[in-house]
């Protein structure tokens, strides 16, 4: 069924990627609905959720505030828009923070099993980077084996979700600069257990708690604290522990890395325990074999959104695509199946995949979709599962419709896999020339640029045009998540990429061999940037909230970037957002955001929808920074 003229796209209106027009064509053809034609048949959108100010916390309600400030003014208990508005965002805080925390939890209970030998299928590859974090939590290595190290460690960990005392996280003691931990505890903010922190929220915003939006957002800042400086940093560093830690990796982006005459197997989510599985399987003599009986050439993996991030940086798998690209992944008629473990995973996939022969196969007990075939990933029995997957996708590859097959030829080159660690040796072993470079000039500051897609943006353009804006200033770019793929996609990940920077950056690249712009990882590697910052401030003998540094999530989505916007202001860094948060229903909120927070943590949001705004304010925020420290602007 074609889609009706009037719900058609002009895919130049909503991606700036190569390639995609002839899918989002070929998906209007073939009677395809997308996620661009939903946003439009939501259209407009509800306007009390788009100010926050909507409450459905209890059955009295659903309560609205009128945004004009006529009646009614409050909810049937009382709240105010102040209140709700206060409640619903650290609720998405929340959510944010028990996503990416609950992913480190499957991590460390696989790291825990490999420690105490119940789980063959996994294994210390980093030893080295276990001693570190071992060493920072106080726990003795010298003449210790590695696997006691690693049950110390476990231990300690496991107590991060669950342990009753008001002392800050061992993650935050260990981890973070003494000047921001000074700085959250002063504040109230200080993190003290990741599950505790949640549940607080939960608690706080029921019917009849927490009225105050100044504790509400306090609340909400110490739970993604907790998120940053523990759950994604747990996340961060087991998956380094167990699967290596990230170095520069050369690969390929867009959907031209889909190979015609192969079985084509995209996996897609956020957590690495699969996918590197997969990968693993996939490329096994046995599996590639038995494509060869079912008529293919190979079998292919290619990856899409974090768990993509996580196999592009440790083993070069080529990456497919970003968040709003997973469904013209299956348009192109030539995947066999797309492994889904949990975050991001849209379930109209499954409306998608009935159009074409692809499989969803859905591997999480906590991420199911109707529709969608599940296998449950054990992890005790990882290769056993991996295979059984790749085995499934394999034998689907004789129901591919060859006449419906069209793989864009678009693909770009790019380099992944900047560690905090790949960036300190090419930096020779210290931070110290990076120190030198920002405090005389050579560079001017660094952008972490985080987050998703959104179609209310146009796809990518959010993205890179701050990139682009901000290297041209002299200004070096790091990221993760959806942004590195996107800047992946437009060739920003390359060092030839550098002669779109300015002068000093042009200059540090090409000595360094880097591209101006430092793929760092997936969501939860946001914790990479948390280290870097705090290992600069200390290097420059600074509180993290003097450097000339910004954030920023042009093209937000998630609840996890709230979560992690909230973290890096809470941490001293200045975040912009590129999509307007629901909160416009509450000035006094709205205030508290954008300008009380800097007299407490010394950071602000601040939020612009036009990119090429965005860097130029950014850019003369990251100037008053060197201005303060006497640094040349
Ligand atoms: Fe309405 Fe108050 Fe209940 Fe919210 S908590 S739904 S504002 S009565
Ligand atoms: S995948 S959370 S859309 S970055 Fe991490 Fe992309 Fe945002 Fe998902």
């Amino acid at each position: 069924m074609k889609s009706p003229r009037s719900l058609r796209i002009k895919p130049e209106d909503v991606t700036t990627v190569k390639g995609l027009d002839k899918l989002i064509y070929k998906a209007e053809e073939e009677g395809v609905e997308l996620a661009w034609h939903r946003f439009m048949k939501q259209q407009p959108q509800c306007g009390f959720g788009l100010l926050g100010i909507c409450c459905r916390n209890c059955a009295m309600g659903p309560c609205r505030i009128n945004p004009f400030g006529g009646e009614p003014s409050r909810g049937v208990c009382g709240a105010t828009a102040d209140t709700i508005v206060a409640r619903n965002l650290i609720r998405m805080i929340a959510a944010g923070a028990a996503a990416h925390s609950d992913h480190a939890r499957d991590i460390l209970y696989v790291f825990r099993d490999v420690a105490w030998g119940r789980n063959k299928a996994y294994k210390i590859t980093d030893p080295e980077k276990l001693k570190w974090l071992a060493g920072k939590l106080g726990i003795k290595t010298v003449g210790r084996s590695i696997m006691d190290v690693a049950k110390d460690v476990a231990a300690v960990l496991e107590k991060e979700f669950g342990k009753q005392d008001e002392e800050p996280l061992a993650l935050v003691k260990a981890l973070a600069p003494r000047k921001r931990l000074a700085v959250w505890l002063k504040a109230g903010i200080c993190p003290r257990n990741i599950d505790r922190e949640i549940v607080e929220i939960m608690h706080r915003t029921h019917m009849g708690v927490d009225a105050d939006p100044v504790s509400l957002i306090a609340q909400g800042a110490r739970a993604a604290l907790a998120d940053g400086w523990s759950g994604s940093m747990m996340a961060t560093l087991l998956s380094d522990i167990l699967f290596g830690t990230p170095k520069p990796v050369k690969a390929t982006a867009n959907l031209g890395v889909l190979k015609e005459d192969y079985v084509n197997i995209i996996v897609h989510g956020h957590n690495p325990l699969l996918s590197m599985k997969i990968v693993e399987a996939a490329m096994s003599k046995e599996m590639q074999e038995l494509a060869r009986k079912y008529g293919a050439k190979g079998v292919n993996v290619a990856g899409m959104c974090c768990t993509g991030n996580e196999v592009l940086m440790r083993l070069g798998v080529p990456i497919a695509g970003s968040m709003l690209m997973q469904e013209l992944a299956i348009v192109t008629g030539a995947v066999e199946a797309i492994v889904a473990d949990y975050q991001c995973i849209m379930p109209a996939l499954v409306t998608v995949a009935q159009c074409y022969h692809t499989k969803l196969i859905t591997t999480e007990k906590k991420a199911k979709i109707p529709g969608a075939l599940h296998i449950e990933f054990d992890p005790a029995r990882a290769d056993e599962c991996a295979r059984e997957i790749v085995r499934i996708a394999i034998e689907n590859y004789q129901n591919r419709v060859p006449e419906k097959v069209f793989i864009p030829k678009e693909k770009v080159e790019l380099v992944a896999g900047f560690s905090v660690e790949a960036i300190l040796s090419a930096l020779g072993g210290t931070l110290k020339p990076l120190a030198d470079a920002l405090r005389s000039g050579v560079i001017k500051g660094v952008v972490g640029i985080v987050g998703c897609n959104n179609p209310k943006v146009k796809h990518t353009y959010g993205h890179v045009e701050l990139t682009k804006e901000l290297i041209k200033r002299d200004i070096l770019v790091v990221g993760t998540g959806c942004w590195a793929i996107a800047a992946a996609l437009h060739g920003l990940l390359t060092p030839k990429a550098a002669s779109m920077a300015g002068p000093g950056l042009r200059k540090l690249c090409a000595k360094l061999g880097i591209p101006p712009a430092l793929h760092m990882g997936s969501c939860v590697d946001c914790s990479r940037m948390l280290l870097l910052l705090g290992m600069l401030a200390d290097e420059l003998g600074v509180d993290i909230s003097d450097l000339p540094v910004a954030g920023s999530a042009p093209e937000w989505m998630s609840e996890k970037a709230v979560s992690i916007g909230t973290y890096f202001v809470a941490s001293g860094v200045l975040v912009h957002l590129g999509v307007v948060p629901p909160v416009l229903g509450s000035e006094k909120v709205t205030k508290i955001l954008t300008e009380d927070l800097e007299a407490i943590v010394g950071a602000r949001f601040y939020v612009e929808t036009d990119p090429k705004k965005a860097a130029e304010y950014i850019a003369e925020y990251i100037e008053e920074k060197r201005r303060r420290l006497g640094w040349p602007v």
